[in-house]
């Protein structure tokens, strides 16, 4: 049995358009949880599975999995026939798996960084920085491909992209950056995603 837990507008709405993506939405149980916001509202939830009490977190049988790119790749691999992940022996799944782990290491903290507005130069050396995760990206979409790891949408579209939909003002200057963005936000698993945050969130109330 799969919980999810997650909270509405937070970084648990791409793990519901992974389900929707992975046709698991049947499989995978929901939870919604409050969680402490930015801007002072809401706690940690006791049900919250999550060591942190942050989301989202997925219950598989009683073994809580954390961290958005890890739960991607585990479901991915569980559920191979969702196409979200190239498999073992696939020579992509270098590049997969480099581009999940970037967002983890580079992409969030260079942003988190960038908001919280406070600098050091021990940031650049560990994490580089905004201008580099731009660099990065259009370095990747340089050749027009549609998705970053060429014509195939992966699990790692949705989680690199996934700060530019709540922060449209970061979306790099660069066309063919900008129409991968638009890309991923057109899909149906976003549509979804929005219902269910719809359900939660402060003005449904
Ligand atoms: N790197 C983690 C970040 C998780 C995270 O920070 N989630 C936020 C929601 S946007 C949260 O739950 N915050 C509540 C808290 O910090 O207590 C992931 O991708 O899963």
């Amino acid at each position: 049995m799969f919980t999810l837990y997650h909270s509405y507008w937070s970084r648990a709405t791409r793990m519901l358009a992974f389900l929707h993506e992975a046709d698991l939405r049947d499989r995978v149980d929901l939870v919604h949880v409050d969680i402490s916001r930015n801007d002072g509202s809401g706690g940690p939830d006791a049900r919250n599975p999550h060591p942190d009490h942050k989301v989202p977190a997925l219950d598989h049988d009683g073994t809580i999995i954390t961290e958005t790119a890890a739960i991607m790749l585990y479901l991915a691999d569980l559920f191979p026939e969702s196409g979200l992940a190239p498999r073992i022996s696939d020579k992509a799944r270098g590049p997969f798996l480099t581009w999940l782990n970037w967002y983890s290491a580079q992409m969030e903290p260079a942003y988190v960084v960038m908001v919280s507005g406070v600098d050091h130069p021990v940031f650049h050396t560990t994490f580089r920085g905004v201008a580099d995760v731009e660099r990065r990206l259009i370095e990747a979409f340089a050749d027009g491909r549609p998705f970053l790891l060429g014509d195939r949408f992966t699990a790692a579209d949705l989680l690199i992209q996934s700060p530019y939909k709540w922060f449209a003002d970061a979306v790099p200057d660069d066309a063919n950056v900008k129409a991968w963005v638009e890309r991923i936000n057109a899909r149906p698993s976003y549509g979804w995603a929005a219902e269910i945050d719809a359900k939660y969130a402060p003005q449904a109330a």
